[in-house]
């Protein structure tokens, strides 16, 4: 029905996913009206569960489903604004025991009941051991790469699914393969790489909200949602927290192409942002039992947390290396004179402060050079130019200058990268340090560039594709950022100090 809209990939962005107005068809949808807790919508596949109960439209909850959820109404006429409540496992009629979970959205109360699962667990509990389990053996783990194996195996062993990935994004929302647990039924991931459009902006915003999602077919028929003639014209139900929420054809054909027939993912959060997922694949259409879900769910929040600790315990870890080079420049600056000298006096300190291969220090026309660096004629233009510049405050940081500025090619074999500070608008005076090119290889999942001149279609291979990336340094951080600010701060200090000194003396 989309066909005849040019697609490009902007579309995928815009995609409505919250209001698909269908299901998955492993269970049924009930959407409530919040005071009388009369159904106002339904999904339901099964025909024989409406020959046997009739059409619950238009009807109160204790009423409907033969009444299988008449004792609800307590809870869900107590459901608070934006919460989720598992109502426990339900038998309805012929039709076996179905999980059933509330959802309050907005003013509507929404039930989702799902079908049975051969040899399901019965309840979280019977899973404690195995999140136990998890939970001792990250104790061991020293470094993030450990954590995330650690969580891939474990989550693999809960659910039985042939490929688990640890998916990382970058700052631009591209992402790579950081772990992986596999048998040998689908092909390895590991470390490949995939862009940004993949996982699109609105379905980042939604998997930070919801933390679980299962498609367990890539070739199911949605079942559509049903509502009173009366509601035709109200806007279209939020299907957010649902877990049988229907979802996006592209994204169907995606796992279809990369030869999945179920996938789950758990999102990863770090201080309230998307950090990752963790993917989960079976070549064969799957079923994960809800519980089963929960403990993975489980898992990646206790996963979030650690990725969070380790990675702050690592930036203090070098805050405070910095924080001791720095005051070991300071203590030599106070005492001398001519502060810009005493800054290349320990060349050493000057370039662990930022992790750099060089440094110039250009100040009242003057250049000095520390370590690699461009010849003094190079790094006086790469100071006028960085003076044009609309610069953000008074750091200039870049992994690839020849990017911006296409004369520093000449020079990019040392100085891809450069952090600047600037110290005086006044005299132009700048402190800037230097990353050599370190030419990489980065290995696709397919090629991106076809992705990014094709249509609202995903990807049709996920071959490795080579990509060498050159005219690009280390990245820089922002512990060496905030290293270089706080110099700025010093050096400041002290020339506003002397200035003041002067000015005494010739009162
Ligand atoms: C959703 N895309 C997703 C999801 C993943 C990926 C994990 C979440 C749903 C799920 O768990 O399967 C992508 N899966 C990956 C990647 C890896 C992986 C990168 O395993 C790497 C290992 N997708 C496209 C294009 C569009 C697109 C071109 O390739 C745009 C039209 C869209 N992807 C798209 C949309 C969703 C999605 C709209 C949301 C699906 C939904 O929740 O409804």
């Amino acid at each position: 029905n989309s066909s005849d809209i040019p697609l490009d990939l902007s579309t995928c962005a815009s995609e409505p996913i919250r209001t698909p107005g269908a299901i998955q068809p492993h269970g049924m949808v009930l959407v409530l009206e919040r005071t009388t807790l009369a159904v106002k919508a339904r999904a339901i596949a099964r025909p024989d569960v409406l020959d046997a109960y009739g059409d619950p439209l238009g009807h109160p909850i204790d009423a409907v489903l033969g009444g299988a959820l008449a004792h609800c109404r307590p809870l869900l006429a107590a459901l608070a604004a934006g919460t989720t409540q598992f109502l426990g496992a339900h038998a309805i009629g012929t039709q076996g025991v179905h999980q059933v979970v509330a959802h309050r959205v907005g003013e509507d109360v929404i039930v989702e009941l799902e079908e049975p699962v051969a040899g399901e667990p019965g309840s979280l509990e019977d899973l404690y051991p195995a999140i136990r389990r998890f939970m001792e053996a990250i104790e061991h783990a020293a470094t993030l790469t450990d954590l995330c194996d650690l969580a891939a195996t474990h989550v693999r062993q809960l659910t039985g699914l042939d490929r688990v990935l640890v998916y990382r994004f970058d700052e631009d929302w591209n992402g790579a393969v950081v772990a992986e647990n596999r048998n040998e039924v689908l092909p390895s991931y590991l470390d490949l790489r995939f862009p940004e459009s993949d996982i699109p902006a609105q379905a980042r915003e939604l998997y930070r909200q919801n933390r679980v999602r299962l498609i367990a077919n890539n070739d199911y028929q949605p079942v559509q949602l049903v509502r009173a003639a009366a509601d035709a014209a109200e806007p279209p139900i939020d299907l957010s927290p649902v877990s049988l929420r229907s979802v996006s054809p592209v994204h169907l054909q995606y796992m279809r192409n990369m030869g999945t027939g179920a996938s789950m993912s758990v999102s990863l959060l770090r201080e309230g942002q998307l950090w990752g997922l963790i993917s989960c694949h079976s070549q064969h259409p799957r079923r994960v039992p809800y519980h089963v879900r929960t403990a993975c769910e489980f898992i990646g929040q206790i996963l979030s947390l650690q990725i969070t600790l380790k990675e702050r315990a690592l930036g203090v870890e070098q805050r405070i290396a910095r924080r001791a080079i720095q005051v070991r420049m300071l203590a030599r600056m106070a005492g001398d004179q001519d502060f810009m000298a005493a800054l290349g006096r320990d060349q050493d300190s000057l370039l662990a402060l930022t992790e750099s291969a060089g440094a110039a220090i250009v100040h009242r026309g003057e250049c000095i050079l520390h370590g690699q660096c461009p010849s003094q004629a190079q790094v006086m233009q790469l100071v006028q130019w960085l003076a044009a510049q609309q610069r953000e405050g008074d750091l200039f940081v870049t992994e690839r200058l020849p990017s911006l500025w296409q004369a520093s090619d000449a020079f990019a074999e040392v100085a891809s990268g450069v952090l600047a500070i600037s110290i005086s608008q006044v005299h132009d005076s700048f402190v800037l340090w230097f990353r050599p090119e370190v030419v990489r290889t980065v290995r696709w999942g397919g090629d991106p560039r076809k992705e990014a001149t094709g249509m609202l279609t995903p990807r049709t291979s996920f071959e490795g594709w080579k990509e060498t990336v050159r005219r690009q340094s280390l990245p820089w951080s922002a512990v060496d950022r905030d290293a270089a600010l706080e110099l700025r701060a010093a050096i400041v200090d002290i020339v506003l100090r002397k200035a003041e000194e002067l000015a005494a003396i010739n009162e």
